[in-house]
């Protein structure tokens, strides 16, 4: 689903958000988005060391926990990017992020009832409340790498992670074999591969007619419509999920997939390290999100 809203925020088709998990969403790199997080995850090299075993889970310096993404020789965040684990980043590396720099393109868009606006907000303010314990939401691409070049360099220097092991975003085939889209050609562009794979998603079958399986995930349900909400934007009939915007990751509202990987479906879209289609700035997002209804 390519994006052709003017800013790029959010690739409406209509006034679709999708929650199929064969459909990716392609967006601009630039722009700062509402609701994007990042999920990280571990390369696995050819010669691990014994002190090292890509198919165990793990815990990482930040109390960041991984699980391993069999068929992938890589390991997931079983949450998305934590707020505290963003600000930690932040503080540590003095990052300077790109709402700072004087790029205007570069600042949050947020989505409220007059649609998406740049409104000042950032991932220590989006415009809604957020726990630490939130998935950090505003974040761009660029923001995302450098988090995990950081997390990276962080983790060898404490002697937890071996020189040929990195941190990075998952490959948009990585983030399918999570999710359970394994008969997907990992050889084919994520525009190829958008929306051919129909009728699936993170709980299973969504017959017609019906609301998604309670606990679903953080989608827009009917509490999303608070009076912040756009009036082209739809949401999910006979569904409810308690809330409106982003929830606390690991919310015991929402089971985990059967990898133990939490929210991929909802909350907040990941981001991914691919290009959506060869020589184009613009990468893609994956899992739907909060503001999803279809
Ligand atoms: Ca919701
Ligand atoms: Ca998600």
């Amino acid at each position: 689903m390519s994006g052709n809203h003017p800013t790029n925020a959010a690739s409406h088709d209509g006034d679709r958000v999708s929650i199929a998990i064969g459909d990716s969403l392609a967006l601009s790199v630039g722009p700062l988005l509402a609701l994007i997080l990042l999920i990280v995850s571990l390369a696995q090299g050819a010669d691990a060391p014994r002190s090292y075993d890509p198919g165990a889970a793990l815990t990482n310096g930040l109390g960041m926990r991984f699980v391993a993404v069999q068929g992938t020789g890589v390991q997931f965040s079983v949450y998305e990017v934590r707020v505290k684990d963003f600000r930690v980043f932040v503080r540590e590396s003095g990052y300077v992020h790109l709402r700072e720099t004087a790029d205007p393109n570069s600042r949050m868009w947020s989505l409220d009832r007059d649609g998406y606006k740049q409104r000042g907000h950032s991932w220590e303010n989006p415009g809604f409340a957020q726990t630490e314990e939130h998935p950090v939401v505003g974040v761009s691409w660029y923001d995302a790498k450098a988090f995990c070049e950081w997390l990276t360099l962080r983790e060898r220097d404490a002697g937890r992670l071996p020189a040929n092991r990195e941190y990075r975003l998952p490959r948009d085939h990585e983030w399918s074999m999570a999710v359970g889209l394994v008969e997907e050609d990992p050889a084919k562009t994520p525009e190829e591969k958008d929306e051919q794979i129909k009728d699936r998603y993170p709980w299973g079958e969504w017959p017609q007619g019906q609301p998604p399986p309670k606990g679903a995930g953080n989608y827009a349900g009917a509490e999303a419509d608070d009076g912040r909400w756009p009036d082209n934007l739809t949401t999910l009939d006979g569904y409810r999920d308690g809330y409106a915007r982003t929830a606390p990751v690991g919310s015991r509202s929402f089971k985990p997939n059967k990898l133990g990987i939490h929210d991929l479906g909802g909350n907040v879209w990941e981001w991914c390290e691919d290009e959506y289609r060869p020589v184009a700035l613009v990468r893609v997002v994956r899992g739907g999100a909060w503001l999803a209804a279809r």
